[in-house]
C-alpha cells in the first residue's frame, strides 16, 4: 500500500506514535509518505520505503498567522496525485484532518480515503473548545475511519461529540526489541549514588502533567529512602517544578535532563516511572517503562488503567493523591520481591498486550477494509 501520514514532528506522543507506526509499515513492505512542517524527531536516519515531504509555510506581511492547514492540504493533494497514495493517516484531528478533507476535495475524480487517529488531547482539550467543537465533530463524520488510542477517549468523544459512528479502539504499541531492559548500570553509575533508587518521569511538562505533584511525591519519599529523581523532557511547568523543589530542599536530588533520546537506557536505570497527570488518553511513557521492566505509580485517569493494570505492574490512584502515590511507591522501592514481580509483569503485558507485531497489523487491517469500501 501507498499510505500518506500526516503528524505532528516534534517531541510527543501522537508524533512518537505516527513515526513508529510508518517506520513499521515500511518494513513490512509498505510506501508511507510522512508530511509535516518538520522532519519527525524520531525520523532523523535514512530508511528504505520512507519519504519525508515538508509543508513550506509561506511568510506574507499580510498574514498575521502563516496559513498552514491550507498549505498542509495543498502539500497533501500533491503528494496523494503524484506518489498515488491509497490513503491518508492523519494523527490528531486539528487541523491534520480538517486539512485532508480539503485535499481529498482538491483532488477532483480520485477519492483519498481518510482515516483519523485520536490521541486525546485533540478531543479533551482542543476539541471541546467552542471554537474548534464543530469543525472536530465534522472531522469525524468526514473521516472514513476514526480509531482512538483508548477505550477511554472513545468513549470520551463519542459523548462529548455525540458521534454514533463507529470509533476502533487501536491502542498504542512497542517494538519490544527495541524496548527492554538492558545494562545501563554506566548510566545509572553517572546519575545516582549506588544506594539510591532512581525514579523518572518523562513528558512535556504542560499543566495537563502535573509535575509539581511529581516533584512533591519524590520529595516525600526521600525523606525516608535515599533517591533521585530523573525529569526528562521540557515544557512550561519546568522552572516552577525545580522552585518547588528548591522549595523543599530536595532540589540536588531532582536533575532536569531536558529531551532526550536514549530513553531506553535512562529506563532501565529506573526502578520507578511516576506518571500524575490530570488527563492522559493512554500514556505512551508509561507502556515504554513497562516494557523496559519499570514498574509504574501512575493517576487513574482516562485511558492509564487501560495501560498500567492495578496491583500488577503498578498502582493506580485518584489524580493528585500525593499520599496514595507516595505510599505505593514506597512499598515498590522498599519490598525487592514485589518490584522484580511487577518489574517481570510490566515487561510481560507490554510485550503480550501492546507489541507493534500485532497492533501494526491491525491498523493494515483497517486500512484494507477502508481501501475495499472505496472500491465497492
Ligand atoms: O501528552 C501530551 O500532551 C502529548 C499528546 C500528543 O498529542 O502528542 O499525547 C497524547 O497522545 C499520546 C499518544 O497517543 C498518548 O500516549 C498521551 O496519553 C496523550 N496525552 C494526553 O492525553 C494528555
Amino acid at each position: 500500500m501507498k499510505i500518506g501520514i500526516v503528524c505532528y514532528p516534534s517531541y510527543g506522543g501522537s508524533g512518537v506514535v505516527a513515526t513508529e507506526l510508518g517506520l513499521q509499515l515500511a518494513r513490512r513492505g509498505h510506501e508511507v509518505h510522512f508530511i509535516s512542517y518538520e522532519r519527525p524527531v524520531r525520523l532523523q536516519s535514512f530508511e528504505p520505503g520512507i519519504f519525508f515531504h515538508e509543508v513550506d509555510i509561506c511568510q506574507y506581511p499580510l498574514f498575521k498567522y502563516p496559513p498552514y492547514s491550507l498549505a498542509l492540504a495543498g502539500k497533501i493533494a500533491e503528494v496523494a496525485r503524484a506518489a498515488e497514495l491509497d490513503l491518508v493517516h492523519v494523527h490528531y484531528a486539528i487541523p491534520h484532518a480538517a486539512s485532508a478533507y480539503l485535499a481529498r476535495q482538491m483532488l477532483r475524480g480520485r477519492y483519498l480515503p481518510i482515516i483519523t487517529t485520536l490521541h486525546g488531547t485533540d478531543i479533551t482539550i482542543v476539541g471541546n473548545d467552542c471554537q474548534f467543537y464543530e469543525l472536530v465533530r465534522f472531522c469525524l463524520q468526514v473521516s472514513d475511519a476514526v480509531t482512538a488510542v483508548s477505550h477511554s477517549l472513545a468513549a470520551e468523544t463519542r459523548t462529548v461529540f455525540a458521534f454514533p459512528g463507529e470509533i476502533r479502539v487501536i491502542p498504542n504499541f512497542i517494538d519490544p526489541q527495541e524496548y527492554r531492559p538492558v545494562d545501563s548500570s554506566w548510566l545509572r553509575e553517572r546519575v545516582a549514588a549506588p544506594e539510591e533508587k532512581v525514579i523518572i518521569h518523562i513528558s512535556n511538562f504542560r499543566p495537563v502533567k502535573r509535575i509539581e505533584d511529581v516533584v512533591r511525591v519524590f520529595a516525600s519519599l526521600r525523606e525516608q529512602i535515599p533517591c533521585r529523581l530523573l525529569m526528562v523532557g521540557d515544557g512550561p511547568d519546568r522552572s516552577r517544578a525545580a522552585e518547588l523543589a528548591a522549595r523543599l530542599g530536595v532540589e540536588t536530588f531532582v536533575t532536569f535532563l531536558g529531551h532526550q533520546d536514549r530513553l531506553v537506557e535512562l529506563l532501565s536505570a529506573s526502578d520507578l516511572m511516576l506518571l500524575l497527570s490530570e488527563k492522559e488518553s493512554f500514556g505512551l511513557v508509561a507502556l515504554e517503562a513497562m516494557a523496559c521492566g519499570v514498574p509504574v505509580v501512575a493517576s487513574r485517569t482516562g485511558g492509564l488503567p487501560e495501560v498500567v493494570a492495578q496491583g500488577e505492574t503498578g498502582f493506580l490512584h485518584p489524580v493528585g493523591d500525593i499520599e496514595g502515590f507516595t505510599r505505593s511507591a514506597l512499598d515498590l522501592l522498599t519490598n525487592p520481591e514485589l518490584h522484580s514481580r511487577m518489574a517481570e509483569a510490566a515487561r510481560r503485558r507490554a510485550v503480550e498486550q501492546f507489541a507493534a507485531e500485532t497492533v501494526v497489523a491491525e491498523y493494515v487491517r483497517l486500512y484494507a477494509e477502508v481501501i475495499e469500501a472505496k472500491v465497492k
